[in-house]
């Protein structure tokens, strides 16, 4: 049962946990799956729902060939219950059980620090549809659209396999947070999802492109660090979920890349060097490269926020417990206890930003998001590889980790994108220098213009270098006219 490589798809529920023989949790997830119906048109891709969408979905879980593609109307895309095949004899791998076979149940006196892991997990995946809903309606092309439905019935499914975990293994308790996971929303005033950015607008294109390069990387880091759990069901499930986010961040890399290119050819075209002639550039209908830094800024600073304070005794006691581990948990070479050593953390101290050496265990929020941090600049440095390629005397950077901070050391203070610490004036006076102005946003809303013609796009965009599923240029990702 703990090797069922293919999905079962013969009931409501497609599955490789045979939930067939599981009745109670069967009948659960039959009872909360009206309720995510009503959620999904409600909150899901507006004005879509009966576009038929060239989507993926999932037949299996082997690496080598899981996913099948075929037009799907959204709502009646087979949301399922997905595990990664077990591994026989596997041992918790880290903290004060490690070495001990891994749970197959939750240990009673981890329950709460558990599920409060699987409610925020799960609370991410329909936040990020909420926050995607409107950009249907701008999309740059038909390939850019379909792309963003796959992503978001994607995050649909990870809610699923969050909600599986509460209905499975957290008795009354789970289905009632199963129901509050469809009753939050991203950015209500009354019942906000759970963490900052999820709160946030993605108001256009580029941000999404972001939103999915910087915060779906972050879903990467903690799903990586969540798929080490002793708690076996969860690692699971985390690694199947990983084989998806893989895409979504490939959407926001590509999508960057190609805004980037798309600018510094027009540029090339129209002989400007400058990359700061703001007002030429911006009249090629592209979107200049300042402006693209500042969107990073933006998007980097709001996910960093999403690792948590940089000393968190929540970590400590996750990675303790053997519930949470680090990044790649299977592949660094110490004890996996970190009983005694230290890791090196960036505090305000006499307000200068300087490292102090804090107990291992007590950083693991800012180990992880150092992780990121490395993983991050990989794709930037791509980026950068295009505009030097293209000839143009720009390079696109990482701000500081102080900058524009709402959670954690930093969250009191001003600091700007290299590092500096600012008085509230100087930021006042230097934000929009930093991050998007009003007239920014404008004018990157005056670009959004649809382009719903098969092989068009976006006059700020360039076309992409391979169609999904190798389907040709001309190809018609989602026919709109059945909508
Ligand atoms: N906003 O001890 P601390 C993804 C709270 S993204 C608001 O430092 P901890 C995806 C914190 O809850 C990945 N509140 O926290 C991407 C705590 O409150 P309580 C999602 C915040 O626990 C794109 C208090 O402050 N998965 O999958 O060490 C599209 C003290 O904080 C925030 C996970 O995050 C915030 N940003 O670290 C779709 C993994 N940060 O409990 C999907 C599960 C902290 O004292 N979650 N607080 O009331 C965790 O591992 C941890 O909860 C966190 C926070 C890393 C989020």
């Amino acid at each position: 049962m703990n090797n069922i490589a293919q999905v079962d798809y013969d009931g409501l529920i497609p599955n490789n946990v045979a939930l067939g023989e599981d009745v109670r949790v069967k009948r659960a997830l039959e009872k909360w799956h009206p309720g995510y119906i009503n959620w999904w048109n409600d909150m899901g891709p507006e004005g879509f729902q009966t576009a038929l969408v060239y989507l993926r979905t999932a037949i299996g879980v082997d690496p080598k060939g899981w996913a099948k593609f075929d037009y799907v109307r959204m709502p009646e895309y087979r949301w399922g219950i997905l595990l990664a095949p077990g591994r026989e004899g596997r041992k918790i791998p880290f903290g004060t059980h490690k070495g001990e076979d891994a749970w197959q149940e939750v240990p009673g006196e981890y329950r709460a620090m558990l599920r409060r892991l699987v409610v925020i997990q799960g609370d991410t995946e329909p936040a990020s549809v909420e926050q995607q809903r409107h950009l249907g309606k701008t999309a740059p092309s038909l390939y850019d659209m379909r792309n963003l439905f796959q992503v978001n019935v994607e995050e649909g499914r990870h809610l699923w396999a969050m909600v599986y975990l509460l209905q499975k293994y957290f008795g009354t308790d789970g289905r009632e947070e199963a129901e509050a996971l469809l009753q939050r929303r991203s950015g209500d005033p009354d019942t906000p999802r759970m963490l900052g950015a999820f709160n946030e607008k993605t108001p256009d294109w580029l941000s999404f492109f972001m939103f999915t390069y910087f915060t779906d990387r972050d879903g990467k880091m903690q799903l990586e660090a969540l798929a080490q759990s002793g708690f076996d069901p969860l690692s699971r499930t985390c690694r199947f979920m990983l084989t998806e986010e893989a895409h979504h961040m490939f959407v926001g890399e590509t999508g960057v890349t190609r805004v980037v290119q798309r600018t510094c050819e027009a540029m090339k075209q129209a002989g400007i060097e400058d990359p700061y002639d703001i007002a030429r550039v911006r009249k090629l209908g592209v979107i200049d490269l300042p402006t693209i830094q500042k969107k990073a800024n933006l998007h980097f600073s709001l996910t960093l926020d999403l690792f948590g304070n940089e000393i968190s005794t929540n970590a400590a006691n996750a990675f303790h417990a053997g519930l949470k581990g680090r990044f790649r948990e299977d592949r660094l070479q110490d004890d996996h206890q970190l009983e005694s050593g230290t890791y090196p953390v960036l505090r305000l101290i006499d307000g200068q930003i300087k490292n102090e050496d804090a107990p291992a265990l007590s950083a693991l929020n800012m180990r992880l998001r150092d992780d990121y941090v490395v993983d991050c600049n990989v794709g930037v440095g791509r980026w950068n590889k295009v505009i030097a390629d293209l000839g143009i005397p720009f390079e696109i950077k990482l701000p500081h980790v102080a900058f524009h901070r709402h959670i954690g050391e930093f969250s009191r203070t001003n600091v700007d994108v290299d590092g500096n610490v600012l008085s509230p004036a100087e930021w006042t006076e230097r934000r929009t220098a930093y991050l998007p102005s009003a007239s920014d946003k404008d004018f990157i809303e005056s670009l959004m213009q649809p382009q719903f013609a098969p092989a068009k796009f976006a006059s700020w965009i360039a076309p992409p270098k391979v169609g999904i599923d190798n389907k040709p240029g001309d190809f018609e990702y989602v026919k709109i006219a059945d909508a």
